[in-house]
């Protein structure tokens, strides 16, 4: 049992991290797996290989009685995390896992940090996996479930500076996620293209403090800024998750700069909103919008040509991954990757209707 489970979670890395260089996405950075260092996993680094967790895993019985039973805490209510929530189902049907799923209504540390203490209190979670919604104000509520015995590994986002090996915050099991630095360097790389390489660029960014888009941004201005001396980055704007905020930005900076050029919207709520203003303000194809994450609506603003470029995350595999990881942890594994990361789909209109393409729209 044990060795079968090993085996399919570490032969479905291999594949997944194949599929990465053969379906289109830029090279994403492979970090090999690194074994915990003995502090920062809960589990005993010690325990025979054919064992159940040791004492600091969970204080549940092992699996030949009872199934593992795996949290997961969503950032809010949005396609992503719903297609995250699917692959994540999938996982846990595959293994004979119990997945019990929480997603807060907004983004923001005061819905999700109850949300968490909650699925501590019912005593009966083996692990969480969640992705945090701030970097620094989530450690102080991850550190308190992970000393109630609740192994953590985080999707999506991370806290700290996410190097659980070597970074300030290493107890986490695991990271798993995009390479948002290098997306940003995707999204504003194909913007500037787009503007042949002259003219202004805008950001329309979620909440600071959030380690996905803040590296969306960092990845988008370092690369303005080394690569196209003659593109202007005129400003960031931070809408709280919320396309309605979006819009009235968008809208007010369009007044402000009627030559703006192209805005990069770093998530499904910033896109969202981009997209409806240049639609409704008769502008597509006049600025240039580049989508991060493959939703209906942006997939439908690229078919229309509001919008040029959907960059299209993997959540399906974020959360089929961290359940792999989560069982295998479970059972005695000793060297879950620190860092697991996914890679992107880069969909145009052009290559939209490709089946190997639009398998990463958001269901
Ligand atoms: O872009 C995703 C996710 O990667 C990010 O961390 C927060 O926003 C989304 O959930 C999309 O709304």
């Amino acid at each position: 049992m044990y060795k079968k489970q090993v085996l399919v979670a570490f032969s479905l890395a291999l594949v997944f991290a194949m599929l990465l260089s053969s379906c289109g996405a830029p090279a994403a950075t492979t970090v090999a797996p690194t074994t915990a260092p003995a502090t920062s996993a809960p589990a005993a680094t010690s325990a025979p290989a054919t064992q159940a967790p040791a004492t600091s895993a969970p204080a549940t019985a092992a699996p030949t009685t009872k199934t593992w039973k795996i949290g997961f805490l969503a950032g809010t209510v949005d396609p992503f995390y719903t297609t995250m929530q699917r692959g994540a189902a999938q996982a846990a049907a595959d293994l004979g896992v119990d997945l019990i799923t929480q997603v807060p209504s907004t983004w923001n540390v005061t819905a999700q940090t109850p949300m968490l203490s909650a699925m501590v209190a019912r005593g009966d979670l083996n692990l969480i996996f969640l992705a945090p919604v701030d970097k620094d104000a989530m450690i102080a509520p991850l550190q308190a479930a992970n000393a109630a015995g609740i192994p953590i590994i985080t999707v999506d986002t991370y806290i700290g500076n996410g190097d659980y090996a070597a970074g300030p915050v290493t107890f986490p099991l695991s990271f798993i996620a995009s390479d948002n630095y290098l997306g940003g360097q995707i999204a504003c790389r194909a913007l500037a293209d787009a503007l042949n390489k002259t003219g202004k660029i805008y950001i329309q960014n979620v909440t600071p403090g959030i380690s996905s888009t803040d590296a969306r941004e960092q990845g988008c201005k370092d690369v303005l800024k080394a690569e196209y001396p003659n593109v202007t980055m005129v400003g960031v704007d931070y809408n709280g998750d919320d396309a309605t905020k979006a819009q009235a930005q968008v809208d007010a900076e369009l007044q402000k700069y009627p030559d703006l050029g192209g805005i990069f919207g770093t998530n499904v709520f910033s896109a969202q909103g981009a997209g409806t203003v240049v639609k409704n303000k008769g502008l597509s194809g006049k600025v240039k919008v580049v989508a991060f994450d493959a939703t209906k609506d942006a997939i439908n603003m690229l078919s229309d040509g509001t919008v040029d470029l959907v960059i299209a995350q993997k959540p399906g595999d974020m959360g089929f991954f961290a359940v792999e990881m989560a069982m295998a942890y479970l059972d005695g594994v000793t060297s879950i990757p620190k860092h697991i990361p996914t890679g992107y789909a880069v969909i145009t209109r052009d290559n939209m209707n490709d089946p190997n393409i639009s398998k990463f729209f958001y269901k």
